[in-house]
């Protein structure tokens, strides 16, 4: 529409004419960058920040756990997740990993397939999201905005865990 618009200028205009399409060009390009800008701020503004801390607890196959096993949020927030492994023993590796519901066996079987190369998480759309595998003594941090209205669940992928190392957070 723009050019159109220049095509129909005659010659004597032609000056006026590339002044007013670069004019053009600059604003749309300033607008663009502007409002990408507005959007970035408002969801930060917006969105209510909650902090929760997971502490993943246990030396043995029989007492690993997570210190909390139900997460309750709120659409729109912006949720900062840390792993503390407070395991001392070296074969007590952990993760969070939050799923779609019901898929737990499945994620964890694959994770598996997966191996420590990929700290048994698996590519799968089930997975929404994941700290990296932590050693014992580490912490792992993520931060996101939680999913839509429902329920999830999250496991501990590495080998053996996600029976033991399982939770469900909660979506207002
Ligand atoms: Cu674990």
């Amino acid at each position: 529409m723009m050019l159109s618009g220049i095509i129909l200028l005659n010659i004597n205009d032609m000056k006026i004419g590339t002044a007013l399409f670069l004019f053009m060009v600059l604003f749309s390009a300033c607008n663009n960058a502007t409002t990408d800008k507005i959007k970035l701020t408002e969801i930060d503004a917006k969105n209510p920040v909650q902090e929760i801390t997971i502490k993943a607890q246990g030396n043995t196959m029989d007492e690993m756990q997570y210190d909390i096993t139900e997460i309750t949020t709120y659409e729109k927030t912006t949720l900062h997740i840390t792993l503390v492994n407070e395991s001392t023993d070296g074969s007590m590796l952990h993760n969070f990993v939050l799923i779609k519901t019901g898929t737990a066996q499945t994620i964890a079987e694959q994770g598996l397939q997966a191996g420590a190369k990929d700290d048994y998480v698996p590519i799968n759309d089930n997975v929404l999201i994941y700290t990296k595998m932590t050693k014992p003594g580490e912490i792992s941090s993520i931060t996101f905005t939680s999913p839509p209205k429902g329920t999830y669940d999250f496991i501990c992928t590495y080998p053996g865990h996600w029976s033991m190392m399982r939770g469900r957070m909660i979506v207002k």
